[in-house]
């Protein structure tokens, strides 16, 4: 079972909950007007775009976008949402003065898609070292996410959950389904999960899809997933407050990594 808290619970529990756990809901964090002023902002482009991403880990009933702040304008209030924030301080900031986005990407599963194959989101890191996590992974409910409509799936089991990464992929396939939990929330509720925690979207067997909006937060001093300067470049970055500008990256990591003109911590001068 993955724990399921309320949204009077405090990032200090939660992410206490998640390092130990691998996975962690909370429930009602985003009001219902944010949330439908996302999906608004994306059914357009989902409805164009989103099959461009099909391929065998994506699924071919699974609509997907990248580049999401580009899109929907809204989906920065999720982005910094002071509980994910805390979490990500939390789980992160124990290996760098600073993390940052890895990908922001719409997810809607559509019905009859199966079931996604389980794997470590962060294993495009060709290192592990136990206990450090390069990243933090978030799922915002844009739908409520059921068994049937395809809520995400984690692996609970904790001797897997710790495990070094690569070395069980093989065993990743042959994953016996009680050790398998979905993350069930209403819509607006957000799933916490780990780079260390083996998961998948889940099978849509219902008749409507099911909507997320992904978010990772990487460490300050790794490569972000997607190349956020190309997807967002400084004309746009700088259109949203510094605390969204600062997250796609645009800062830098203490004094000498990632430095650039117009740093808001002014190193460019300063080293
Ligand atoms: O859609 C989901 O629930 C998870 C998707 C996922 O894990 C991925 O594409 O890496
Ligand atoms: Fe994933």
């Amino acid at each position: 079972m993955i724990r399921s808290f309320g949204n009077e619970t405090s990032a200090g529990i939660v992410s206490a909950t998640l390092l130990q756990e691998g996975g962690v809901v909370v429930r009602n964090v985003a009001p219902d007007d944010l949330i439908d002023k996302i999906n608004q902002e994306l059914r357009e482009p989902l409805d164009t775009k989103g099959h461009e991403f099909e391929n065998a880990f994506n699924g071919y009933k699974t609509r997907r976008l990248g580049a999401i702040l580009g899109l929907s304008r809204s989906s920065a209030d999720l982005l910094t949402n002071p509980l994910a924030l805390g979490v990500a301080d939390a789980v992160l900031k124990r290996h760098c003065e600073n993390y940052q986005v890895g990908s922001m990407t719409a997810i809607e599963i559509h019905p009859g898609e199966k079931a996604q194959i389980l794997h470590r989101d962060g294993d495009f890191y060709p290192i592990a070292i136990p206990g450090v996590e390069f990243q933090l992974q978030a799922m915002w409910a844009l739908s409520d996410f059921t068994a049937e409509n395809g809520a995400t799936r984690i692996v609970t089991d904790r001797d897997l959950l710790r495990g070094v990464k690569n070395a069980e992929t093989e065993a990743f396939e042959n994953i016996d389904e009680s050790k398998v939990s979905q993350a069930v929330m209403p819509k607006g509720s957000v799933f916490f999960w780990l780079q260390s925690t083996i998961h998948g979207g889940g099978a849509n067997t219902a008749s409507t899809p099911r909507s997320g909006l992904f978010i990772s937060y990487c460490l300050g001093w790794v490569r972000q997933e997607d190349n956020q300067y190309l997807l967002m470049p400084r004309d746009v970055a700088e259109s949203f407050p510094e605390n969204v500008s600062r997250l796609l990256g645009y800062q830098s990591h203490g004094k000498f990594l990632g430095i650039y003109p117009g740093d808001p911590d002014g190193h460019w001068w300063d080293a």
